[in-house]
């Protein structure tokens, strides 16, 4: 084949380099001006080096490359053309931004000189991600004067941006290219060439590029002797339940946390969190991740009357969690000096816990019948009335409708380590967070901004990436938001995953808003409720889709058992 274009061997070498420090996925969008990427990026993907996800739809696209790397620990990244496509990157890009998940956006554009002059699709795209962006670069149309280390220096800053410790995120590389768009082949241009068998060598060593060193050697040493509450929130992951397990003090963790489990957590913590006698108590809070589900956490730490040294350890995110400005110190990692353990003082917490736990399981066992414990005795009985009446009650077990704390139950009971589930933004989120036990499951949520928009999307990234089934538990608008993560091209991988849609007709969270009980209903119901009609079977029929409707406890237990081998939605019909 004919020497490359400029704009193809610029492409080649950008990501050959990334490859080198550890891309493994790409997520690409159809357009002109990014063609050259496009072909290199499709290219790579043939040679084995990378995988290639086309997606349509630039804000569905993002929220994949965030699932891809919440599940791989590490940056996609996404090409795009130039004008409102690079628009649409913006809402996942924020989500990246609050959560500290690396993402490389290359985002193709118009050449200086035809900038400001109103040429077609063409918009002001340097420093377009603002504040929310780690390393954000304005890039020269290509030349065949270029050395190829500027393509490898690109890549370096890029990529140590996106996956630096303790400060990960977005970055952006605005790419100009200029015509020739694209052409000939780069992989016969000695660098590129040259690139690749590096790469190839290095990755059948096993050596993993893209890991960074630990933030171990700026440990912050804790002694053991203050009644402490060890708080995980959202991206919290196994150091906080470690920490508490260590230190033997209580665990508060979200559901979303990935610490809910081991012996140290407090069910039902937000009852126990409104125990006074307890609170009293408390000395430190150490608090991991991003705690976004309750009022208790906030307002514990944010009560400037209390004596309470709260320490963050942070993560990545774009700001440090500290209600009421009252965080007394933020520390990289945390390390627990030697000593005696409380015991009191966790036990007082865990029986507070079960014993709220028992009450409140009591309460929903008795709203839901099919959450009631078989009665075993009536089942051995030889008497026929007994056996009737257990017959009777199993049937209407079966048959009972789904409510929202048996839904998120029998999720977490389907659900194992070897699964995904990804908890959308919704009623249900909250529900979980109220009743589920502990339980080592690998639990992701877009918590950074806690927005119903790219659930499906972001679920359909960490399918991709772990291979596993991964089920999506989401409200109907939040589903209907991201309806066009459902367009899969016929040439794309499918996903295992269940998309699990609690379907309540609109936003009922906004039934329990303040307003709600001085504003008119109707009022309330079409500007809050939103109630939208929309059938989940045709539009599950119209994306190729599997589709399972459940209304009763019976079916949602086959339909959480049984997942579909590819992309499948679960419509679970709720009461308002
Ligand atoms: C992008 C975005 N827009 C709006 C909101 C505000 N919001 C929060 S929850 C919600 C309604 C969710 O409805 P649904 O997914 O059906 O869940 P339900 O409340 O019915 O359980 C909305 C609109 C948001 N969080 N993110
Ligand atoms: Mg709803």
């Amino acid at each position: 084949m004919s020497s490359p274009t400029a704009s193809t061997l610029f492409a080649s070498r950008l990501l050959v380099a990334l490859a080198e420090r550890g891309l493994t996925d790409v997520v690409l969008c159809p357009g002109a001006r990014s063609q050259a990427l496009a072909l290199a990026a499709v290219e790579l993907e043939a040679r084995g080096v990378l995988k290639v996800h086309v997606r349509i739809d630039e804000r569905a696209a993002a929220f994949v490359a965030l699932g891809l790397a919440l599940e791989s620990g590490h940056p996609a990244a996404l090409v795009t053309t130039s004008g409102t496509a690079i628009a649409n990157l913006y809402p996942a890009v924020l989500e990246a931004h609050h959560s500290g998940l690396g993402m490389l956006l290359l985002t193709a554009d118009r050449p200086e000189e035809l900038r400001g002059i109103a040429s077609n699709q063409t918009t002001a795209q340097a420093d377009f991600f603002a504040h929310a962006v780690r390393f954000s670069a304005d890039v020269d149309a290509p030349t065949f004067d270029d050395p190829a280390t500027g393509a490898s220096a690109l890549a370096d800053s890029a990529w140590s941006a996106a996956v630096a410790d303790m400060a990960a995120g977005p970055v952006h590389l605005n790419l100009a290219f200029r015509e020739p768009l694209s052409g000939g082949d780069a992989f016969a241009v000695a660098d590129v060439a040259e690139g690749l068998e590096r790469l190839t060598a290095s990755r059948a060593a096993g050596s993993q590029p893209g890991a960074t060193d630990s933030a171990e050697s700026s440990a912050v040493e804790l002694p053991r002797g203050p009644r402490t509450l060890v708080i995980a929130g959202t991206g919290a992951g196994p150091a906080a339940e470690q920490l508490a397990h260590d230190g033997g003090w209580p665990l508060i963790a979200e559901i979303t946390s990935g610490a809910r489990f081991g012996r140290n957590v407090v069910p039902a913590y937000r009852e126990v969190l409104r125990t006074t006698e307890l609170l009293e108590r408390v000395e430190r809070v150490i608090v991991f991740g991003h705690p976004t589900l309750s009022r208790e956490v906030p307002a514990l730490i944010g009560d400037s009357g209390r004596a309470i040294e709260t320490i963050v350890v942070l993560g990545a995110g774009g700001e440090n969690y500290n209600p009421g400005h009252n965080v007394s110190a933020f520390v990289e990692a945390v390390t627990l000096a030697e000593g005696e353990t409380d015991r009191e003082w966790l036990g007082a917490w865990l029986r507070a816990g079960h014993a709220a736990h028992d009450e409140a399981m009591a309460r929903y066992v008795a709203a839901n019948p099919s959450m009631r414990a078989p009665n075993v005795e009536a089942s051995r009985s030889s008497s026929v009335e007994d056996m009737r009446a257990f017959a009777a009650a199993e049937l209407a077990a079966a048959k009972a409708s789904v409510t929202r704390e048996l839904l998120v139950d029998a999720v977490w009971r389907a659900t194992w380590p070897h699964d995904r589930l990804l908890l959308g933004a919704s009623r249900l989120v909250r529900v979980a967070d109220r009743i589920l036990v502990g339980k080592k499951v690998p639990v992701f949520s877009n918590r950074g901004l806690a927005g119903i928009d790219g659930t499906i999307s972001t679920g359909v990234g960490i399918a991709l990436a772990s291979g596993a089934v991964t089920r999506v538990l989401l409200g109907d608008l939040a589903a209907l938001h991201d309806a066009g993560a459902m367009l899969i091209g016929p040439s794309e991988q499918r996903p295992r995953i269940q998309v699990i849609v609690g379907n309540d007709g609109g936003g009922t969270i906004f039934d329990s808003l303040e307003v709600a009980a001085t504003t008119d209903a109707g009022v309330m119901d079409r500007a809050f409720y939103t109630p939208h009609g929309a059938n989940f079977e045709a539009l599950a029929a119209g994306y190729g889709w599997e589709y399972t409707r459940v209304t009763t406890a019976a079916e949602l237990e086959r339909a959480l058992t049984q997942p579909a081998a590819g992309p499948q939605l679960v419509e679970v019909v709720l009461a308002r």
